[in-house]
């Protein structure tokens, strides 16, 4: 008896899991990211039909990288319309579904 009580617990608890982690992917995918710090970068390309901007940026602290040069998503194909090649920017990053987004971006005045 105690047998099949203890596997129905843990059918329960296998399927609740399941659950619980179909749940909290859905939640990801939709989630406002936590307000992060702002890192500075260069832009070093803007390809807007790809929606991509290559960056030389400094330490992004909430995603534990340290300064490269790299290629990033952007959130809106919008957040491209106001920088180019060269200029200075602060901008906010997140990894979502194994890529790296770029969410906010804003040129530095010089
Ligand atoms: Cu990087």
């Amino acid at each position: 008896m105690k047998t099949i009580v203890l596997t129905l617990g843990l059918l329960l608890a296998g399927s609740h899991a399941l659950a619980q982690s179909q749940t909290s992917e859905h939640d990801s995918h939709h989630a406002t990211p936590v307000a992060s710090e702002t890192t500075e970068a260069e832009v070093r390309k803007v390809d807007k039909a790809a929606k991509k901007i290559t960056l030389k940026h400094g330490e992004i602290k909430n995603l534990d990288m340290p300064p490269m040069t790299m290629v990033f998503q952007v959130k809106d194909a919008s957040l491209l319309d106001r920088v180019q090649a060269g200029d200075k920017v602060r901008f906010t990053a997140d990894k979502v579904g194994g890529a790296y987004i770029v969410l906010t971006l804003e040129p530095v005045k010089n």
